[in-house]
């Protein structure tokens, strides 16, 4: 798989380290509206061919994937750019501004035939994989409830200021992650109710929310986010995770604890992440999960199969964020068909 990458932003180095991991796939050309951007990526990364634009790169060609790892306004004309030049694409999330720019972009990449996926990579991360597997696998029985749960006071406006500027915040940039966990675990959902809050005086949008969701297959589950939570330790960016089963009960505690309870007893396993040679802490479990997901996509087009987090997809990953919003400004229960 020959990659360009576009967007050599604070996220992209992740991508493109984690591209470096994975065999069968290289990155082979930059692109970036800011030439400082791009020159870092490139002269970090050793790739000399660079386009200040998306246009030059497209006119260069010479790949067939494209990862686009800029922020939300871009999405729409880059990935419909990518389907006019007929190759796979990779996009960051948030997907789109709004729903209806969400469903043309999986519309226009459906005409082409080639991949789309969304990097929803939260749903990668091993520990919470685990979780995924044990609940997928029959572990705890029939889930009935679920708390999928990020509390943080962590600084991350000052390795992403645009996250304080705009008029939405939490829901958008971290509860997308949340909320795409509590699809895979618990499946499509039917109903959302939500709060939000702004207790940080510096910032735009909303840094606390908290969304009901009641799942088609009967769970419910809470779905909690905050970036005004002080704790110690400072849990950021890990997911807690509760779930009680007609069998059995599962958490994942702070410290990448997984407790299972059933029957038979309760075990304990230590579910840390590795911190990869290129990662760091606290981000080395999200770093993890950048591999395992690019690596997802280039297994999924190898074998001519949909990615977990294909566009079509993320389409109801994106539909909660919207009930979300609505049923906070509008206090009341919004079904995500509505959005
Ligand atoms: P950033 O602002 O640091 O980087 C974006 C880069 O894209 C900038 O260098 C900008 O010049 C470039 N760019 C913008 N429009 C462009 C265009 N049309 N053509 C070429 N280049 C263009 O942003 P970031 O923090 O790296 O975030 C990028 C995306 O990654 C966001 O959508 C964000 O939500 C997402 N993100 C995801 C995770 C995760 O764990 N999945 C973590 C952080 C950020
Ligand atoms: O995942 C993200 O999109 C990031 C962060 C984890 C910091 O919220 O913006």
């Amino acid at each position: 798989m020959k990659v360009a990458l576009v967007g050599c932003g604070f996220f992209a180095l992740n991508h493109l380290h984690a591209w470096r991991d994975i065999d069968g796939a290289e990155v082979v050309a930059l692109c970036d509206l800011d030439p400082a951007r791009l020159a870092l990526a490139g002269d970090r990364f050793g790739i000399d061919r660079r386009h200040d634009a998306p246009e030059a790169l497209f006119a260069a060609g010479g790949f067939d994937t494209v990862d686009i790892a800029t922020t939300v306004p871009s999405h729409r004309p880059l990935v419909e750019l990518a389907a006019r030049n007929g190759v796979h694409v990779i996009c960051q999330k948030p997907f789109a501004a709004s729903m209806a720019d969400a469903r043309a972009m999986v519309d226009t990449v459906a005409t082409t035939g080639k991949t789309l996926m969304v990097h929803e990579n939260f749903r990668w991360q091993s520990a919470v994989r685990r979780v995924i597997d044990e609940v997928r696998g029959g572990t705890i029985g029939a889930p009935f409830f679920g708390r999928v749960s990020f509390r943080s006071g962590y600084d991350v406006f000052s390795g992403q200021p645009y996250l304080a500027e705009g008029a939405r915040f939490i829901i958008e940039d971290l509860g997308i992650h949340i909320l795409d966990i509590a699809r895979a675990l618990f499946g499509d959902v039917v109903q959302v109710s939500a709060t939000t809050r702004r207790i940080n005086p510096n910032i735009r949008g909303e840094d606390v929310a908290t969304m009901m969701l009641a799942h088609a297959g009967g769970v419910t589950s809470i779905v909690d986010c905050s970036y005004a939570t002080r704790r110690v330790p400072e849990t950021f960016p890990e997911t807690l995770i509760e779930i009680d089963g007609d069998a059995g009960t599962l958490r994942l505690d702070a410290g990448y604890r997984l407790t299972i309870q059933t029957a038979a007893g309760s075990r304990g396993i230590d579910l840390s992440p590795p911190v990869l040679p290129w990662g760091s802490r606290p981000w080395h479990n999200i770093q993890e999960s950048v591999v395992a997901i690019q690596r997802h996509f280039v297994d999924s087009v190898a074998a001519g199969t949909e990615p977990e987090t294909s566009g079509a997809d993320n389409l109801k990953t994106l539909a909660l964020v919207e009930a979300a919003y609505l049923s906070a400004a509008e206090g009341r229960t919004v079904r995500p068909s509505e959005v």
